[in-house]
């Protein structure tokens, strides 16, 4: 004789839970609050005596300029009185500033450079 299987009764009672979605929740997606960081600008100041050449390796140098790049920065130097050489976070401005600094003095230039916050 055959045994019939019998088919599962109905369940009565609440609905089986839906299948685990590991305990993750989705947060509502909000405007971002973190502004990003102050950028400083580093600026080098003219001079009558540092050497135009002496500034153009400087700008190449650290600052990461081609020649020609170089040259209009330090003229724009010469003409203006300054110009930007780069922008950079505040830490790695500051450093900069110390290594043109440092440059000039072994260098016996007068040469001014200095950082300020963007904007
Ligand atoms: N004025 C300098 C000269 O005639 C050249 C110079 C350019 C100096 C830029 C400083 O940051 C400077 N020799």
């Amino acid at each position: 004789m055959a045994t019939k299987i019998p088919s599962k009764p109905a369940q009565p009672g609440p609905k089986p839970a839906a299948p685990d979605d590991g305990g993750s929740v989705v947060l509502e997606r909000r405007t971002q609050k973190t502004k990003p960081p102050q950028m400083y600008q580093v600026l080098m100041l003219n001079d009558d005596y540092t050497p135009m050449e002496f500034v153009v390796v400087v700008i190449q140098e650290f600052f990461s300029k081609d020649k020609e790049t170089a040259t209009q920065i330090m003229l724009k130097i010469h003409l203006d009185g300054k110009a930007v050489c780069g922008v950079y976070s505040k830490d790695v401005a500051a450093t900069k500033v110390d290594q043109v600094l440092e440059a000039a003095r072994q260098a016996g230039h007068p040469l001014q450079c200095v950082s300020e916050p963007v904007g």
